[in-house]
């Protein structure tokens, strides 16, 4: 540590952050009472969920002083940052609808991202009493068939099923704007009034999509994130030769290409290849698999 940067002697507290924009974090203490914190210096981001020391300056405000270690931490990054998305989570649910319509690429990102983290992700289907949604819920077979669990859900009409899937867990919500994250915080939580965006408003101005992610508490030992809507999820902090194990049904076939360092693009004697071609991994994984490694592999060395 710098000689400069002189610790506080006032005694610290220790809190989760349960909403963080910009500098500035909402910091909760065990007695429930919440204060606004700065933090000190230009460290790393925080994130909700992040479990800090604090030190009060005036009534109801702070300073962060110091970061617990992280159980986990959710996060998707582009070529200059990284951007994180939750702290301390034990379960990604990745939330889908029809309307808007979802992209299975940024589902495969966001599995790919909770594999490479060893976070537990569920799928949630929202809007189940959309005409559209029973052959969408069949387009995620493929997904049940890896082996991840996958939620019919009308969160409008009722939220039981995926209370269920909460238990014990500290959850993060996350998906595209408008699949109805904040919707199913205040179906858990009717007093949470997380805002919510009108569908019926075609002008996106006029929404209320969710600016920044905030903790709820479900009861003791269950918690949940609600977070912005996301547009895109790069992995540029995933290595290349990593990301194939963040697809987890190409696990088996990993080791037996024809090359040592083969990316399973059009290798000649790629195994993934053949495990498509024979029916045994789904095309469409593929493609996303390839989409994403061909970005990673041409990202600009740092010469620091
Ligand atoms: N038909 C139907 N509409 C729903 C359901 N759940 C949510 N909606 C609607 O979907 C729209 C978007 O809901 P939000 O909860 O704001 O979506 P969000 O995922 O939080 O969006 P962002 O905050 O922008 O990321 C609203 O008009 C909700 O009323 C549902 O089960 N069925
Ligand atoms: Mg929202
Ligand atoms: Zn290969």
């Amino acid at each position: 540590m710098s000689g400069r940067a002189h610790k506080s002697t006032a005694p610290t507290r220790s809190g989760t952050i349960v909403a963080s924009f910009g500098r500035q974090t909402l910091v909760e203490l065990a007695d429930g009472t919440t204060v606004a914190c700065v933090r000190r210096g230009k460290r790393g981001e925080l994130a909700c969920g992040d479990r800090v020391a604090i030190a009060a300056t005036a009534q109801g405000q702070g300073v962060i002083e110091a970061l617990e270690p992280r159980a986990s931490l959710f996060y998707r990054s582009d070529i200059q940052r990284e951007k994180l998305i939750a702290a301390n989570v034990t379960q990604i649910v990745i939330v889908l609808a029809t309307a808007p319509a979802f992209h299975p690429e940024l589902l495969d990102r966001c599995l790919a991202a909770a594999e490479h983290e060893k976070i537990r992700a569920l799928i949630a289907l929202n809007k189940m009493d959309l005409a559209a949604s029973p052959a969408a819920l069949q387009s995620l077979e493929p997904y049940r068939a890896l082996g991840y669990d996958v939620l019919p859900l009308a969160a409008k009409i009722d939220i039981a099923p995926l209370r269920a899937q909460l238990a014990g867990h500290v959850s993060v919500l996350v998906g595209q704007s408008g699949m109805g994250k904040s919707t199913i915080i205040n179906r858990l939580l009717p007093d949470a009034a997380a805002r919510v965006g009108e569908l019926s408003a075609a002008l996106a101005s006029g929404r209320h999509t969710t600016t920044h992610a905030r903790l709820y508490h479900l009861d003791a030992s269950s918690h949940i994130i609600d977070s912005p809507g996301l547009q895109e999820f790069g992995l540029h902090h995933v290595l290349p030769q990593d990301l194939e194990h963040a697809f987890v049904e190409f696990r088996p076939h990993l080791g037996h290409c024809k090359f040592n360092d083969c990316r399973h693009l059009s290798e000649p004697g790629c195994a993934i290849t053949a495990a498509m071609q024979g029916g045994a991994i789904h095309p469409q994984r593929v493609a996303s698999y390839r989409r994403l490694v061909t970005q990673l592999m041409r990202k600009p060395k740092r010469y620091a």
